[in-house]
Formats: structure tokens, C-alpha cells, sequence
């Protein structure tokens, strides 16, 4: 099924005529009512009739995570406030966090692409959606909330946290689709099954998103939860959730693109990459009254393909996202990506899907170190054997990394545990 077959399967010129149309429209409202762009425009002697074609676009300038510290919490708004029905936000990791400003017209735009996304991947208006993510500023619960509710499934709004209390509603109540981070997912998965209840569980799709997951992770909770487990893409500072989501062909994520523009650029040069290439998604908002964004530079690494998908949509894909530009840990001069360490561990058996990673710094010498949990608690008396399994998870990240990481096997249930986004990574080389 396809939510808005007159866009999702438009013919592409038409797609791209409308693109330009809502591009210079766009971009007409960003000089006229912010002046940070006017700014921008004005530097490089760039008037918004210069942009006649969607090529065009090239000629304007990135727009930058700072661009949007540097302005908040209201600097980069193109409407007045009275206009604006809705404030989210980003927390980010260090610093000011990211305002997002919604007009009334915003909303029905995002409920609109969410519930394209949502639908893609096979959710129905029978359905009983769980929302795991937290309602706050945050906006996962809210976007999938609001897209989830206009395509008539029924909505449990149960936000974050209280795992045991999560499943035990998710059975009760019969949810059959999950919304949650992957790594939410997984920590319900074992929750549920340490509460013996996975088979009571009528959950059967899986909309995850918010953070990266390898395909092996989405397996595992597919396998354990017994979903369908699918992704979808978004950033607060375009939308949130409804960017784009992958349908039931499974062959990337589709972008809504009458109301995003994507581009992929080398994240070194800034130059636009040519399709199929990989490298930093750049996204422009098409309809976005409230904060509308030109050329927003996402950090996000991917691929776009514009084929044509077996499930009939002709928007432009994008593969998985498998890190940020910022994510990339430089150990030794090799580049590693915590992605590709995730792949790694979800291949080996005997060890679980909960890791963390540690980079340090000795004597000048970086140190990369995994932390993981072996799955038979026996293990910790069967000295051989667990270091047999060490010495595996060892080669295994060295042919693959070509690094020496240190593998530190701890006891099941030590780790940390998300109910959002997870958080991994430690570098503590600079501190
Ligand atoms: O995470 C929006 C969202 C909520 C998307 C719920 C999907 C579902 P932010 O908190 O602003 O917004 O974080 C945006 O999260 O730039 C990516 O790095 C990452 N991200 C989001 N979805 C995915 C995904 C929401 N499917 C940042 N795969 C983005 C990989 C993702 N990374």
C-alpha cells in the first residue's frame, strides 16, 4: 500500500518540476525573512533569481550545526512567533541544543511524510502502535505519534523508560507495532524474555530509527521479537522523523522528496557527488514555513540511488545510514566507524548484542578497547573457553579493522543498557 500514490509515484520530471518550483520559493522566503541567509546571499553576491534550475542549487551556500547554535534559540525562525504552534529541540552531546519551530502547516506536513514512512513499512490503520521513544523535546515520539494517528492506527502513547511496565502493557494491550530506538528495542527483547513473556507478545512490525544500526542488529531484534524490523530516517533540524523510511522491498530508505531536496557531497571538498557514490547527506527543505533550512549539512554518511523501486515508488532512496562524519574514530591513523565494530560482534557467536567502546591514549599510542558480554554465565569458571572466545572476537575485529583492539569480555547483564539513543562510544583521548 502507498500512502500518497499522486506523489510517491510520480513521474520524475514532473517530481523535479515541482522541486524547483518549491525551491524558489523557498529560498524567496528564507532571504526575505531571515536575515542570516540574506547575510549569506549578500556575501556571495547571490540573488534568489539566480537560481533557475535545480542544479542551481549548488551556487548556494551549506548550512552548518552552528549556524543554529549561533542563532539560537530563535535566529534562523522565517515566521513571526505568533505564527509558530510548536517548539522541539535537539539535546546534542556538548553545548546549545537545536530549536526547531513548527508552523500549523508544518505539523500537517510532517504527520503527512511520517505517515508516508510509516506506511511503507507496512503499518496499518488496524494497528496498535507502542511509542517507546520519549515525549519531549525530542521529536521521535510526537512525529511518529502524530503520522501513526492520521493513518488511523491506535496510538499508546507510553513514551520511554519503565521497561518491565512496557511490556507488560505491549502484551496487554496487544501493541502489533513497536516504535523505539534499536537499541530500546533490544534491551525490551531481553526484558521480555526475562519476564518470560516473547510469546505472548503480538508485536509484528518494528518502525525503528533515531541512531544507527547495522543490519545484524536489526536481525537480532528481529529474530527476538519476532518483527518485521524496519528503519527510518530524520533530523530535528529538517523535520524529525518522516525524512525518509524504508518500504516493504527493503531496498533503502525512500525520501520524501516533494518536501526534501537530497544531495550527497564529499564531506572534505564540499563538491556534489554524482548518484550512487557515497558521502555526506546535504538536505534543503521544499515546504518548511517556520525554519525553513537551505543546503543543511547532516554529517550523516550515505548513498542516494534514484531507480525506480520494486514497490512502485520513484523517489529517491537512501542506503542505511551506517555513521556520522563525526562519529569516525581516527585510532592509529586507521579510520574506524563504531558500525562497522557492531557488525563484527553481532557475527560472533557466544557473546551478546550490548558493547561499548573506549579509546584512550597511552604513551602517545592510541588504545582502542570493546567491551562486550559473553551470554553463558557459566563462562566466567571456564577460564579456556572464555578466553577462546576472546581470542575470536580479537581476530575477528583485526581482519576486519585492521587494528589491534583490545577485547574485554564482561559478565551478561553488566553493561549499560538505552532506552534512547545509545551512546557507546567514549573517546577519552582528549580529556
Ligand atoms: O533522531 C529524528 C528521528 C526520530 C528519526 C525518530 C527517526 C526516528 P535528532 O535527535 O535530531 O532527530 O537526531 C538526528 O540521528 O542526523 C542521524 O545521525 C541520527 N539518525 C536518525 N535516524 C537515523 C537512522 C532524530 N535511521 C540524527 N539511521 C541524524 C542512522 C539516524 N542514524
Amino acid at each position: 500500500m502507498i500512502w500518497n500514490p499522486l506523489v510517491e509515484t510520480m513521474d520524475r520530471a514532473a517530481l523535479r518540476k515541482l522541486q524547483l518550483e518549491r525551491l524558489r520559493q523557498t529560498i524567496a522566503h528564507c532571504y526575505g525573512s531571515v536575515p542570516f541567509y540574506r547575510k549569506q546571499f549578500e556575501e556571495r553576491g547571490i540573488k534568489p533569481e539566480d537560481i533557475r534550475q535545480l542544479s542551481d542549487l549548488r551556487l548556494l551556500p551549506f548550512t552548518v550545526k552552528n549556524d543554529l547554535r549561533d542563532h539560537y534559540p530563535y535566529g534562523m525562525l522565517a515566521v513571526p512567533m505568533r505564527d509558530i504552534v510548536r517548539l522541539h529541540a535537539s539535546s546534542g552531546t556538548t553545548g546549545k541544543s537545536i530549536v526547531a519551530g513548527y508552523t500549523a502547516g508544518d505539523l500537517d506536513v510532517w504527520s503527512e511524510c511520517v505517515a508516508r514512512v510509516a506506511v511503507a513499512a507496512g503499518a496499518r490503520e488496524e494497528d496498535i502502535a507502542q511509542i517507546s521513544f520519549g515525549y519531549s523535546l525530542f521529536t521521535g515520539a510526537f512525529g511518529l505519534h502524530y503520522g501513526l494517528e492520521k493513518i488511523g492506527a491506535a496510538i499508546i502513547p507510553i513514551s520511554g523508560g519503565n521497561t518491565e511496565r512496557q511490556v507488560t502493557i505491549m502484551r496487554d494491550f496487544g501493541a502489533t507495532v513497536l516504535v523505539a530506538t534499536p537499541s530500546y528495542a533490544m534491551y525490551l527483547a531481553e526484558v521480555a524474555e526475562k519476564m518470560g513473556v516473547t510469546g505472548e507478545l503480538k508485536l509484528r512490525l518494528g518502525l525503528f530509527g533515531a541512531e544507527a544500526s547495522t543490519v545484524e542488529m536489526r536481525r537480532e531484534i528481529s529474530r527476538r521479537l519476532n518483527v518485521t524490523a524496519t528503519e527510518n530516517y530524520g533530523l530535528t533540524e529538517i523535520i524529525g522523523p518522516g525524512v525518509s523510511g524504508e518500504c516493504e522491498a527493503f531496498t533503502g530508505q525512500h525520501i520524501n522528496e516533494d518536501h526534501f531536496l537530497p544531495e550527497i557531497i564529499d564531506p572534505n571538498t564540499g563538491e556534489t557527488l554524482p548518484e550512487g557514490e557515497t558521502g555526506e547527506l546535504v538536505i534543503t527543505t521544499l515546504t518548511k514555513r517556520g525554519q525553513p533550512m537551505l543546503r543543511y549539512r547532516t554529517r550523516d554518511i550515505t548513498r542516494l540511488t534514484y531507480e525506480k523501486c520494486p514497490c512502485g515508488r520513484t523517489t529517491a532512496r537512501m542506503a542505511q545510514v551506517t555513521g556520522r562524519s563525526d562519529d569516525m574514530l581516527i585510532v592509529r591513523g586507521v579510520n574506524v566507524f563504531p558500525s562497522q565494530i557492531e557488525s563484527v560482534l553481532l557475527e560472533v557467536k557466544g557473546i551478546g548484542p550490548h558493547y561499548e567502546i573506549e579509546v584512550t591514549r597511552e604513551n602517545y599510542l592510541d588504545r582502542l578497547t570493546v567491551l562486550v558480554e559473553f551470554i553463558d554465565a557459566g563462562l566466567v569458571d571456564r577460564w579456556s573457553e572464555l578466553e577462546a572466545l576472546q581470542r575470536r572476537v580479537h581476530e575477528k575485529l583485526r581482519s576486519v579493522l585492521s587494528l589491534d583492539v583490545n577485547v574485554k569480555l564482561v559478565s551478561p547483564n553488566t553493561l549499560k543498557r538505552f532506552e534512547g539513543k545509545a551512546k557507546r562510544v567514549t573517546d577519552l583521548r582528549d580529556v
